[in-house]
């Protein structure tokens, strides 16, 4: 089923470290060879070895009307023909900008680059170089991207510095970044009241999708909005993953909470390399040319790829875009759960907009240490059965899932069906 899959991996091996490039792509999480794909189109990915998958990872995040959907392609090709990049302004990037600031209120000014890692790196450069202040703020579970900063796993105490959650980081600058327990109250207060007055940033998920799928309380993020501004520290929204996906405001819609920074990337550039960071106009203002914060970049908004955004999210804008989204998503959750309760598997799943979560657990876990305690043994298992019936899902059981505009009734339904033959299969060992 995955011979030339296999070649292909053989080879590659031997030129890119691990034979991808980017990790999660070498199934290291969920055991196997890497599948090697040909061709997407819709809700449909076709591997080297011709084996069709209906797709739920949809590049991470990006493919949100369906993999090359002929407008966005339409619109590649039409701009591409005047040029690929310029290395000046161009009208395209000033279209993204305000479309930008139109659909993301909290966004009064933003910079384009080119993708979400480049945007927290900025976004947190940003928060230091203005407020003057060292320290960040992540949560435990959270991922931004492989900047220094944020390769940092929790220290030995919740307040104590952070540790290099990479070789490569020098334990210095890890000293900086303080991670603390995502969705508790408690750790955030505790927090600001030994440390208010040094933190320049918090950067948060506020839908976490890294690991796996939560939604925390929204009274959890107001009073991580109060504690912010109560003591002058930057409040940044990393919606690179739920920006336009779950809903045309994001997260920050969804909640209500306005941010001082946000960061974006994924759907923004319709799987075309566009990342983004924006907030209040007087952060902005810190940023090089008019202020003292450098941030720059060769292929920074790019006129092709923000043409391929520009048409992501005109046809995102439709009316009803959301509600029909969330609508198939959650009748994928729906279904796994009672396909799973007939088989008498221990399975909970969850939504919200396009993306969900995924848990052999009871329920769907409220924080890091719930998500650790789900059978990722028992994913892994159900990950391979999906896979040689033609489903295709994110190859870690700590990733979300994400359905698109084009995944038909029919298949969710064929999808669900073939998770009740898993869960079957599960069930006799
Ligand atoms: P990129 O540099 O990969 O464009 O964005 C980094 C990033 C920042 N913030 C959030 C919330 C993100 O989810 C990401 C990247 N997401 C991962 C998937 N969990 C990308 C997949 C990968 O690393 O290959």
């Amino acid at each position: 089923m995955f011979e030339q899959s296999k070649v292909l991996f053989e080879k590659s091996q031997r030129v890119i470290p691990g034979g991808v490039n980017s990790p999660v792509r070498a199934f290291r999480a969920v055991g196997g060879t890497p599948v090697f794909f040909r061709k997407a189109n819709g809700a449909y990915l076709w591997d080297v070895d011709g084996n069709k998958y209906i797709d739920y990872v949809g590049s991470w995040g990006p493919a949100i009307l369906g993999h090359a959907h002929p407008a966005v392609i339409q619109a590649v090709q039409d701009k591409a023909v005047d040029g690929l990049s310029f290395g000046a302004p161009t009208e395209a990037e000033l279209m993204m900008a305000e479309k930008l600031c139109e659909l993301m209120p909290s966004i009064e000014q933003v910079r384009l680059v080119s993708s979400g890692t480049e945007a927290t790196m900025s976004a947190i450069r940003l928060a230091r170089g203005a407020t003057g202040r060292k320290k960040i703020v992540k949560f435990e579970g959270c991922y931004h991207g492989h900047a220094d900063a944020l390769l940092v796993k929790a220290g030995s105490g919740a307040l104590t510095f952070g540790n290099p959650s990479s070789a490569g980081v020098p334990p210095e600058v890890a000293a900086d970044t303080v991670v603390i327990a995502y969705n508790s109250l408690k750790e955030l207060e505790d927090t600001f009241s030994a440390i208010g007055g040094e933190i320049a940033c918090v950067i948060i998920e506020a839908i976490a999708g890294n690991m796996n799928f939560i939604v925390p309380d929204v009274s959890y993020l107001q009073a991580l909005r109060a504690l912010c501004t109560k003591h002058g520290a930057v409040l940044i929204f990393d919606e690179v993953m739920t920006g336009f996906r779950v809903g045309l405001h994001g997260a920050q819609g969804h909640f209500g909470i306005k941010p001082d920074l946000t960061t974006l990337g994924k759907v923004i550039g319709g799987g075309m390399p566009v990342g983004a960071f924006g907030g209040r106009r007087d952060l902005m203002a810190n940023m090089a040319p008019l202020g003292g914060v450098y941030q720059a970049g060769t292929l920074s908004g790019n006129p092709v790829a923000v043409a391929a955004g520009l048409k992501t999210l005109e046809l995102v804008s439709a009316p009803g875009f959301y509600e029909a989204l969330s609508a198939s998503t959650q009748q994928l959750c729906d279904g796994l759960m009672v396909a799973a309760r007939e088989e008498g598997e221990t399975f909970s799943a969850a939504s919200l907009g396009g993306m969900f979560g995924m848990f052999f657990a009871p329920s769907p876990p409220r924080s890091y240490a719930e998500v650790m305690r789900s059978d990722r043994e028992r994913f892994n298992r159900f990950f391979h059965g999906m896979l040689e019936r033609g489903v295709y899902l994110a190859p870690s059981a700590f990733e979300a899932g994400f359905v698109s505009k084009a995944h038909t009734d029919a298949d969710i339904a064929e999808t669900i069906a073939h998770a009740k033959a898993t869960f079957k299969r599960l069930k006799s060992g």
